[in-house]
């Protein structure tokens, strides 16, 4: 699964905002993301309870960590609508170097795309990261796509070999 999915109603009016055809306000926006990561949680408790292992896209954290970046927002009330969703095993956060980051495809085209907000959201990450109640795992993303692909595959398999029994936990609570 990638979040934003912008395949529901709501995510179309995200995709919509991502693509600059239209504006909302900033904290009506991060509601809807969070409205758009909840509207799937039950198909995600459908699928884990028939025992498929998920792996997703961005998911909360980039929600907090990319609303907390714009002025006024701190990384609490970010994280309050997002409180309570199904808790990833494991999150991975593919480190890159914003300078490196303009260098890859298409970026630039949508909102958030500029150096000077991506170091902000940087910051809000490393911030996130000190959360130890989240497991997170830092990749080095500046390396070949197969050096990343094995590294991510090593970690999806060790966390899924030791998780496989336990029930899913709670975001953040
Ligand atoms: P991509 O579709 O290229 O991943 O870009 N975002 C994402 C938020 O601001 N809040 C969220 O909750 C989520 C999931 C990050 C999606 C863009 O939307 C931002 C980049």
């Amino acid at each position: 699964m990638r979040f934003p999915d912008r395949t529901t109603k709501i995510g179309q009016l995200i995709s919509s905002y991502l693509e600059k055809k239209s504006n909302l306000e900033d904290h009506s926006v991060h509601l809807l993301f969070s409205a758009n990561r909840w509207e799937m949680v039950p198909l995600i408790k459908q699928k884990l309870e028939q025992g498929i292992n998920l792996v997703v896209d961005r998911y909360a954290f980039s929600g907090v960590a990319f609303t907390s970046a714009k002025p006024g927002f701190s990384l609490e009330w970010c994280m309050n609508p997002d409180i309570g969703l199904p808790k990833p095993d494991l999150v991975m956060f593919l480190q890159l170097n914003p300078n490196m980051a303009v260098n890859r495809g298409e970026y630039g085209i949508e909102r958030y795309e500029t150096s000077a907000f991506q170091r902000t959201v940087h910051q809000r990450f490393e911030e996130l990261m000190k959360d130890a109640s989240v497991n997170w795992k830092v990749i080095d993303a500046a390396r070949t796509i197969e050096e990343v692909h094995r590294d991510i595959k090593v970690l999806s398999e060790d966390i899924i070999r030791l998780t496989q029994n336990q029930p899913v936990g709670e975001l953040w609570r």
